[in-house]
């Protein structure tokens, strides 16, 4: 096997060299108008939507290339049913504390509940027929998804993480990655976070200890490399 790399922090990816579309996903996390559009609920808690909006132009390039390329291409959506019944009464006290109520009616329909305008994944982004879609009622992609068993009946190995919030769903999706063997490159200016500080500090995260949830690169690493 001819071995490849993606230069990466702290290490170039993946540890093993075996980078192939056969064994490697790209996973595009909640690029949901309820998290970087007008009147969602990143929006209605009053955060700079700037922030999360600067991830979409680096994932479409990454999108494009990766689809041309074979790669598998997953997206999650967090959200919730329209009876709630998934949605944990603190979730819920904590969101409505803030003024975005999670269930409540908003702008772009009721905030986080499946099925509603603000809960789709935005047009720039939107996924192509077979391209698996994970619904996801909390933070991690894995928690109470099939998206373990859909991976590993795949083959697939390497993921690539994108998406929004960099702090939240996209660190605790790597995270619950990195615990259950795969290896793991998130892109930086393939993600954002509603405060610039923590954005920094996650990524940053990811390269202590080694690589001690895996390895950080870029878009622009990832398209000249990418076999
Ligand atoms: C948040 C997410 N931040 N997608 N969700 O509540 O990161």
């Amino acid at each position: 096997m001819a071995e490849r790399f993606i230069p990466a922090e702290p290490y170039p990816w993946p540890y093993n060299g075996d980078l192939r579309p056969e064994n490697t996903a790209l996973i595009v996390i909640d690029m949901q108008t309820d998290f970087c559009g007008v009147g969602g609920y990143v929006d209605a808690m009053g955060y700079d939507l700037a922030l999360t909006r600067a991830p979409i132009e680096p994932i479409r390039r990454v999108l494009a290339a990766m689809r041309a390329g074979g790669y598998h291409v997953l997206h999650t959506r967090e959200g919730h049913r329209p009876d709630l019944s998934d949605l944990p009464a603190n979730k819920r006290w904590r969101s409505r504390r803030i003024g975005a109520g999670i269930g409540d009616p908003g702008p772009c329909g009721r905030i986080l509940v499946r099925g509603e305008p603000g809960w789709e994944i935005i047009p720039e982004l939107a996924p192509l027929p077979g391209e698996s879609v994970i619904d996801k009622p909390g933070k991690g992609s894995f928690c109470a998804t099939d998206l373990e068993l859909i991976l590993r009946t795949r083959g697939i190995e390497n993921i690539v993480l994108t998406g929004i919030t960099t702090d939240v769903c996209v660190h605790t999706t790597m995270r619950e990655a990195n615990d259950r063997g795969f290896e793991c490159l998130l892109l930086a200016d393939g993600c954002g976070a509603t405060d610039r500080g923590n954005h920094e500090a996650a990524i940053k995260m990811v390269t202590m200890q080694g690589g001690v949830f895996g390895a950080v690169g870029d878009s622009a690493r990832l398209l000249e490399h990418l076999p």
